[in-house]
């Protein structure tokens, strides 16, 4: 069976834009059994740009495990652990670092983006990150790998990796990795500005919905959310340059479980004043149950930990026998 990978950072709390855009499309592949599905909270990344508070980051690491469990991931049906659990992630990405070009990192737009001006002041952590994002990936064999449109071009930079390694030593060790980047919510905006993705690290609050939103906060937000003047248009065509209509309709798409096409043929004409409070009562309805269970969940801080630990073995058996085989291909003594 072919397997599927794909992370989290626990740099914040969740957003609708993790949910809709990762954590429920991780959720769909692990119960359509076609693919083995691994997922990791991925701590060493979120240290990458800026500094953490260890409590933190410990914090996030075990509120997004509930976030998972929450959202309907299944430990006894997918393999749910914790990075720096499973150190062949950090020694695969060694040989990675040697592998990968500073010319393809430098033109990463999320090394561009999140580096910003003052680059020279960034972590070599930060600049590295696509090749420990690869190396997640590529120290399971994994072929496909769920993420939002943001993601892509670390992905593309994934299957360079894997390209320019079997090249090099004659091989052909790792897979050629498929972005699976599906459904209307690939890339869910700020409700501040329709043209910014919507983000945990925002300053603004009021431009996401955190999944641990409890139901008022959620339909002010949306309440809230910029909007135009205009109705709804009834055909996809009519939300081209209307980025804030068009993000909402996704979300309802995307919670809804519909294409924009059927929400348009259901909600065009309608104003946002009709459309939004639609909107909030969707997102109460799927959204509230996930942070109840959240909640619930973080009171068992034990259970969440060994969720992870267990999570970490199985991992490692999968991950140690493709480590020690690249090891051997690279001419490692004793590996
Ligand atoms: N707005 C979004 N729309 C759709 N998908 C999104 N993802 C993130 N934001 C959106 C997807 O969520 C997965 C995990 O993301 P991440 O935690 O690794 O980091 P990120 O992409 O950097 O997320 P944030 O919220 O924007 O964090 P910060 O603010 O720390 O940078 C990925 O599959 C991503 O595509």
């Amino acid at each position: 069976t072919p397997r599927v990978f794909s992370g989290i950072q626990p740099s914040g709390g969740l957003t609708l834009g993790n949910y809709l855009g990762a954590m429920k499309r991780f959720v769909d592949m692990q119960d359509a059994g076609s693919h083995e599905t691994v997922y990791c909270m991925v701590d060493q990344h979120a240290i990458t740009a800026k500094f953490l508070e260890p409590a933190t980051l410990a914090a996030n690491t075990r509120e997004l495990c509930a976030g998972f469990i929450a959202a309907g991931i299944d430990p006894a049906k997918s393999i749910l652990f914790n990075q720096s659990q499973v150190a062949e992630h950090a020694q695969l990405a060694w040989i990675f670092n040697c592998v990968a070009r500073m010319g393809w990192m430098q033109r990463m737009t999320q090394w561009k983006d999140k580096a910003g001006k003052n680059s020279q002041n960034a972590s070599l952590g930060l600049f590295a990150y696509p090749a420990l994002m690869a190396a997640d990936i590529l120290v399971y064999h994994a072929t496909h790998v769920p993420v939002g449109e943001d993601q892509k071009q670390h992905l593309e930079l994934t299957r360079d990796i894997a390209i320019k390694f079997n090249h090099d030593y004659g091989v052909d060790f790792f897979p050629i990795t498929e972005p699976v980047i599906e459904g209307a919510a690939t890339r869910v905006m700020s409700f501040r500005d329709g043209t910014k993705k919507m983000s945990k690290s925002d300053p603004s609050d009021a431009s996401r919905i955190n999944l641990t939103d409890d139901a008022d906060a959620i339909a002010k937000k949306i309440r809230k959310a910029k909007t135009d003047p205009e109705a709804l248009p009834s055909e996809k065509d009519g939300l081209e340059d209307r980025p804030e209509a068009r993000n909402l309709v996704n979300i309802y798409a995307g919670l809804s479980e519909q294409t924009v096409a059927q929400v348009l043929a259901e909600v065009g004409g309608k104003q946002f004043s009709e459309f939004k409070p639609m909107l909030a009562d969707l997102a109460v309805a799927k959204l509230a149950p996930i942070s109840t269970e959240m909640a619930r969940l973080m009171q068992h801080q034990d259970e969440i930990d060994k969720i992870l630990a267990h999570g970490a073995n199985q991992a490692r058996e999968i991950a140690a026998p493709i480590l020690k085989k690249t090891y051997e291909i690279v001419g490692m003594v004793g590996a």
